[in-house]
Formats: C-alpha cells, sequence, structure tokens
C-alpha cells in the first residue's frame, strides 16, 4: 500500500547467523517505529544459487543475487548492509563507497586497524552514511546505563570490568574454516575472542567511559591445529582462544576485560560493571532487560543492589513495544539500531557507531594483540 514515507532499498550481503538478525530489524522497524524511510528488502546476496532463492523467499527480499558486485552496480539499491566473514569487509565497503551506496557494516569494522584506516578514509571521502553493528549499545538496559552515567549519578568512575565468556570452541575436533567456522580461520576473522568478542565488550566501554589510553594484555590459543574445512588439511590455529587486558582510561579510571572461548558452562556471558565515586552499575546479557544499580545517597538501612526491570515507557526504545513490564530481547537491539540510522538519514546526521567509531575499538584490538604477542604496555595509536 502506498503512503509518504521515503524508500531506503536494501542490498543484504550475506545469509548466515548476522545475515537473518539484520533482515528480521529491517523487516520489523517499520511496524513499530514511525520514521520518515521505510526499509525495502530489495536484493540480498549470497554464493549459493539455491540458498539465496530460498533466503530471499523467507525473509521477503525482492530478487537476489550470487555476486555482491553485481548487487553493489544495482541503481535499485540505497543501502548495503555486509553481513560477511571479516576478510571481505574492506573489500565490499570500498566498492561500495565508491558507488555511492550507504554502508552498514557486521563488526568488527576489519581484520586489523590498517584495514579499517583505509575503509574509513574511502567511506569519509565518499561522504556516504555509515554505521558499524555494535548493536549492545543498543539493549535498553545499555542505554539506560548511558543515561545515567552522563547525568552524573555515578560522580569520578574509578573501574571499568567486562568479560564476554563462551565455550563453544573447547573441542579439538572441532575443524576451522569455511561456514560458521571462519571464526576460527585467521585468515578470515583477522582474530580470535579479540576481534569477535572483546570488540562488543570495548565498544560499549569507550561509548559509556571514554577513550582507552593504553593496555597491557595476555593471549592463549589452546587448541594449536585444526582440521581446516577449506584446504582439507590439518593446519596451524593462529587465532586467540583467550585474551585478557588491563587498561587506562583517559578519564583516569583503570580498566579490566576478559574473553575466551573455553569458559565451560557459559554460552555468552557478557557482563560489565562499572564503580564510581557515588554509584555503581552492572549489567548481564544473560538478563539483558535488567541493569543493577547501587547508589550509596540512598537511606543507609533500606540501600542496596537495585535490580531496575528496563520496561517502563520512559525508559530508552521500550515506549516503542509493549506495557510496561513486558521484556523485550536480543533481536529487539538490532531494530533499535536500524530505527536510530533512518533516523540518522532522515536529520542528515551521523549515527553511531560509525566506521569512525568503530576504528577507535579496531585499534585498541591492534594494541591489546601487539600487547598479547610481547607482554609490555602498548598506547593505543589513532592511524586515522
Ligand atoms: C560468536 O559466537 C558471536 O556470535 C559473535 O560473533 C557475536 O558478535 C556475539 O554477539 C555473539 O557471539
Amino acid at each position: 500500500m502506498a503512503n509518504d514515507k521515503q524508500q531506503l532499498r536494501l542490498g543484504m550481503i550475506g545469509t548466515g547467523f548476522m545475515g537473518r538478525a539484520h533482515s528480521n530489524a529491517w523487516r520489523k522497524v517499520s511496524n513499530f517505529f514511525d520514521l520518515e524511510y521505510e526499509p525495502v528488502l530489495q536484493a540480498v546476496c549470497a554464493r549459493t544459487e539455491d540458498a539465496v532463492k530460498a533466503f530471499a523467499s523467507q525473509w521477503g527480499y525482492a530478487s537476489h543475487e550470487t555476486d555482491w558486485r553485481k548487487l553493489i552496480e544495482r541503481d535499485d539499491i540505497d543501502a548495503v548492509d555486509v553481513c560477511t566473514p571479516n576478510d571481505t569487509h574492506k573489500e565490499i565497503a570500498l566498492a561500495a563507497a565508491a558507488a555511492g551506496k550507504m554502508i552498514l557494516c557486521e563488526k568488527p569494522l576489519a581484520r586489523t586497524a590498517a584495514e579499517g584506516a583505509e575503509m574509513v578514509q574511502a567511506i569519509e571521502k565518499a561522504g556516504v552514511p555509515n554505521m558499524v553493528w555494535y548493536n549492545y549499545r543498543r539493549v535498553p538496559a545499555v542505554t539506560l546505563a548511558k543515561q545515567i552515567i552522563d547525568s552524573g549519578k555515578l560522580g569520578r568512575i574509578y573501574h571499568y570490568r567486562a568479560n564476554f565468556l563462551q565455550d563453544w570452541t573447547i573441542s579439538a575436533d572441532l575443524p576451522q574454516g569455511g561456514a560458521g567456522l571462519w571464526r576460527l580461520d585467521v585468515g578470515a576473522a583477522g582474530s580470535g575472542v579479540t576481534g569477535d568478542l572483546l570488540a562488543h565488550c570495548i565498544d560499549t566501554a569507550i561509548w559509556l567511559n571514554g577513550g582507552i589510553q593504553k593496555v597491557t594484555a595476555m593471549t592463549e590459543t589452546f587448541v594449536k591445529e585444526r582440521h581446516h574445512n577449506l584446504t582439507g588439511k590439518v593446519e596451524p590455529v593462529g587465532i586467540d582462544d583467550a585474551c585478557a587486558f588491563l587498561c587506562r582510561f583517559s578519564n583516569g579510571s583503570l580498566g579490566i576485560f576478559e574473553s575466551t572461548r573455553y569458559a565451560r558452562g557459559h554460552k555468552a556471558l557478557y557482563t560489565f560493571e562499572i564503580n564510581g565515586e557515588h554509584a555503581s552499575i552492572a549489567w548481564d546479557l544473560h538478563d539483558l532487560h535488567r541493569l543493577s544499580f547501587f547508589d550509596h545517597s540512598d537511606d543507609s538501612l533500606t540501600r542496596g543492589w537495585r535490580s531496575i526491570h528496563v520496561t517502563d515507557g520512559d525508559m530508552p526504545y521500550m515506549d516503542k513495544w509493549w506495557v510496561p513490564g513486558l521484556q523485550i530481547g536480543y533481536e529487539h537491539s538490532f531494530v533499535h539500531q536500524v530505527a536510530d540510522f533512518l533516523e540518522g538519514i532522515a536529520k542528515g546526521e551521523p549515527v553511531g557507531p560509525t566506521f569512525r567509531d568503530a576504528q577507535e575499538t579496531q585499534e585498541i584490538c591492534e594494541a591489546v594483540l601487539a600487547s598479547g604477542k610481547d607482554g609490555s604496555w602498548h598506547a593505543v595509536q589513532n592511524r586515522v
């Protein structure tokens, strides 16, 4: 049915886990948010004809392609969403920028800071709207944490602590390479838990607590060789299976971060805690609709950690969903990101995390990995 909305014709590249998460967000956003722009699922691209055709039909894309270059060349595509493995981000983003398309890229921005810097330069030269999918910023409880910190309720921040723990790669029989398992292949991924998981923790941390100046890290690869699905041979494993680092933030606070895929019993335990002079905040992805808050100015007899159920209409994004008390989940963080992006292009304003914001995370990951190799403190660089 015709309406007065401006259309944003989307070209999605990639049909894996993120292709589904993003497609769901693009499809749902107009049902819940009243925006000037309305996304149209114009085309989806993946290498295998039958599979991409089936994906297009399941998710409601009007057409499909098997070559991403063809999708970018099409003049009925306004925005390109990159949901492919990390080793393809740069090439696709550069081509999309050259074609003047808006670009949304799955995290991490790139495999290395050098690749990321090239992408930032290309995209800024092209002047196209751009964004990177660090979705956890837009979990309402995390956005609420940002509002509380910015209001000054915590006072001076002393400590920032974050973990992202998983256990899915413990088996030495798990191969590397190919669909899903490219995350274990250093050529495709660039790094292991640092780029895949700690990058999320870093993005949230610099958004909530400001820049990081220097880091010292330890990394480990527990399983040194794995069968490679693409070469058919047993190959060395080049990714970090686990990484822990200490850092100093520009505001004087101390940071401690840990990530591993070897924490038996944990599937996606992303947690952070921030301790300030007057108050503390804590959040846990397994209970993502709650924010824990401790306020030292409360009456001493009733003082304690409160668990805020982030579902009320005056809490971030929650007026767009159900009624107070009814919670939302993981997939909604992507819907919020699309909504904010569409609002940004209507206003002509950038929406974070932009490629430049994501490059800051990339530089921190680079310093962490370098420190993991030589064990010394590394200053965070700024290539762009
Ligand atoms: C890895 O298992 C993974 O899927 C990451 O790639 C995602 O970015 C993270 O949100 C959940 O875990």
